[in-house]
């Protein structure tokens, strides 16, 4: 069985290295936050499975291609019959660390996720099911696709992880708020930006402590806060423990937050307490952010100790 399934929308990734407009040069990859975190877990060993829907056309064979390339299982992908295209996303990056996304995905294969390609995957034995936030914002049989699972995976006695990954382009807070509450009430493991605490929060007026402790009276087993550079924490019925994020030269922080949930899922797959957990996410946090592309850079397991080696090592 898998260790771990994720569900969402993969999509084709258009990277621009100047503006669009002016015809700057654009390179090919595949997008996705529940991708970056199955190919995240894949590389350090994690048998995970990515659950979704692609079109019949070339970006969704690039997108099935490239997560079989990275060990990720797709048997319980699915290619749309009815002509809905792959989604999109081109990205331009235009001054230093600022980057723009642009989405090509309404009326996506993706989108369109439902119940039924979700439930098959969720056989007992599986250990973690990963969910976003960003999922339920593509329609409404995309929302009804993760609770259900969220619900089903909760009654196998699945860990169920949310990261709240709020993305403005897609819904507005209010109608995020309306879909996201449910769903963190089925959530083990809730993952938020301490800004989107507030998005998950019956209370959306508390202070951050506060906010966290009801998230964790509603029944939620630990709930861990990035804040970027600045580094993460997690807390538990044991308390919180707080770790800053490890320096390293940025590059690209598009993805870090998939890298670190990959990390923190793979600290706790393997039995390591909250600090390991969090010393693994931020160690996969800054692959991330110091390699381009969402996932290129992950670590393999052998990595993990590169970042222990002084500043300028080279290896022979
Ligand atoms: O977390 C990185 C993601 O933003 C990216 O891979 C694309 O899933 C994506 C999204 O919807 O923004």
């Amino acid at each position: 069985p898998l260790d771990v399934v994720t569900v969402g929308e993969t999509m084709a990734a258009l990277r621009a290295t100047g503006p669009v407009r002016l015809g700057a040069p654009m390179r090919l990859s595949v997008a996705g936050a529940e991708a970056n975190v199955a190919i995240g877990l894949a590389r350090l060993g994690h048998r995970t499975g990515w659950v979704g829907r692609v079109g019949d056309d070339e970006f969704g064979a690039l997108v099935l291609r490239t997560l079989r390339a990275e060990q990720v299982d797709v048997s319980h992908a699915r290619v749309d019959t009815e002509g809905r295209p792959t989604g999109l996303l081109a990205r331009e990056d235009r001054i230093a660390d600022l980057v723009s996304v642009t989405y090509y995905r309404s009326g996506s294969a993706g989108s369109t996720l439902r119940p039924s390609d979700v439930l098959p995957a969720l056989n007992p034995g599986v250990r973690i099911l990963h969910l976003t936030g960003i999922t339920p914002a593509l329609s409404s049989e995309a929302a009804e696709a993760v609770h259900a699972a969220a619900a089903r995976a909760g009654e196998l006695g699945i860990t169920v992880c949310l990261d709240v990954n709020y993305r403005a382009r897609l819904w507005s807070p209010a109608e995020a708020r309306d879909a996201l509450l449910p769903l963190a009430r089925l959530a083990d493991v809730l993952v938020a930006s301490a800004d989107e605490l507030d998005l998950v929060g019956e209370d959306s007026s508390l202070p951050e402590g506060e906010a966290i402790d009801a998230l964790l009276a509603q029944g939620c087993g630990e709930v861990v806060i990035t804040r970027g550079g600045d580094g993460a924490s997690a807390t538990t019925a044991q308390g919180t423990v707080s770790m800053i994020a490890r320096r390293v030269p940025v590059v690209d922080v598009v993805g870090a937050g998939d890298a670190f949930v990959a990390g923190y899922l793979s600290g706790l797959l393997d039995g390591l307490d909250v600090e390991g957990r969090l010393h693994r996410a931020t160690t996969t946090g800054a692959f991330a952010v110091t390699s381009r592309g969402d996932w290129e850079g992950l670590p393999t397991r052998r990595d993990l100790t590169l970042l222990d080696q002084p500043a300028g090592t080279t290896l022979r």
